[in-house]
């Protein structure tokens, strides 16, 4: 899927989307999920290919066949494949989505969701000028959206956030770093304070908790970790050793909801609130987002937005649309309460593969 315009982050810049979707059929009910691996291994270590192949290879010979009383039991019943979260998360959500489905009822609402609107935020790319990126700006405030982030990268940092904030002084306003810095750029990344940014998200190594607690104790800035957070087990470790403030959930990184779930609990019983992150999702993987984000401790603005940011025609109807206030209005529909438009996805499909 083309992009409406190309996004670029510290770690590159993609102008097309390979998504891989994936559609579960269990006693005849169907579930889609998507997964959000990249087109290659810069955000994190899984790609469209090898999730694929460890969908295939590894996580349909497990699943197939075997009773599933509950979408919540999928999680550990993959526990034997280590890693591969976003492979696992693609189907896992899928199967909660057939389970609502099966009940009749909103996906948000089986997960223990509690409100009916969410609260959005864009996250804007790296821009080849500052007036660009300030007219990007103005437009997504105009749209109502209640903070903006934007990504930055080693000589494209101060300057831009300086110009922001001299241009919009009250907006809600933080930057991504996508592990662009290190430690050493501590005093750099300090300059940044001046700004008054409501958080840094995953300045230092994808994978470096210790790093980030070493930062988090230089900042008065809260930071935000993203690629760090894989695990419960790692979220424990980084509220611990105090490597952020803030944690973002994806529900492709964690492994899909089962995790999300507890790492959105342990949060919330170590006061540290979480929002939901966004992967230029399509419409299936935005909807699942949509659900997630209505669990009571996603109290932040998350990168949850329309459809036609991303997208000239989605995969789902109706599309995702964001209301003057910057909020999406959660479905009432059974399931992720979108659906999918079967003949754009059909249009659009470069390899279908039917696991049986
Ligand atoms: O770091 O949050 C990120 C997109 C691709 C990979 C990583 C990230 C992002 C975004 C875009 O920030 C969020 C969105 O989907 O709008
Ligand atoms: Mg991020």
């Amino acid at each position: 899927m083309p992009l409406v315009t190309p996004f670029e982050t510290s770690f590159g810049r993609v102008a097309n989307r390979r998504m891989l979707l994936v559609e579960t059929d269990i006693d005849g009910i169907s579930g889609w999920g998507e997964c959000v691996a990249g087109e290659g291994p810069f955000y994190a270590p899984e790609t469209v290919e090898t999730a694929w192949h460890i969908l295939r290879d590894f996580i349909w010979p497990i699943l197939k066949g075997r009773e599933i009383s509950a979408a919540s039991e999928v999680w550990e019943m993959l526990a034997l494949v280590r890693g591969h979260h976003m492979a696992k998360g693609a189907i896992e959500a899928a199967v909660w989505d057939a389970e609502a489905k099966r009940m009749g009822i909103p996906l948000w609402k089986l997960l223990g969701g509690v409100r009916d609107e969410i609260s959005c935020g864009v996250s804007i790319g790296i821009k080849e000028t500052i007036e660009d990126l300030i007219a990007t700006v103005e437009r997504e405030l105009a749209a109502g959206y209640q903070r903006i982030k934007i990504k930055i990268k080693p000589g494209h940092d101060i300057e831009p956030v300086e110009r922001l904030r001299q241009r919009f002084p009250r907006m809600r306003l933080m930057v991504d770093a996508n592990s662009a810095y290190r430690l050493e750029d501590w005093p750099h990344l300090k300059r940044l304070e001046a700004y008054y940014l409501m958080m840094i998200e995953q300045p230092l190594g994808w994978d470096d908790l210790y790093s980030h607690a070493e930062l988090q104790r230089k900042l008065d800035t809260p930071i935000c970790l993203d690629e760090c957070i894989h695990t419960l087990e790692h979220t424990r470790a980084a509220i611990e050793l105090g490597a952020c403030r803030i944690v973002n959930i994806k529900l492709g990184r964690v492994g899909g909801y089962t995790p999300a779930r507890q790492i959105h609990e342990l949060c919330r019983s170590k006061q540290i609130p979480v929002w939901c992150g966004g992967m230029l999702e399509s419409g299936i993987g935005r909807a699942h987002n949509i659900a997630l984000s209505t669990l009571d401790n996603f109290s932040l603005p998350g990168d949850v937005t329309a459809s036609r940011r991303y997208w000239v025609e989605d995969v789902i109807e109706p599309e995702v649309e964001v209301t003057p206030q910057g909020t999406i209005r959660v479905p009432e529909g059974p399931g992720i309460g979108y659906l999918p438009r079967l003949n754009r996805i059909e249009q659009l499909s470069a390899r279908i593969e039917i696991l049986t």
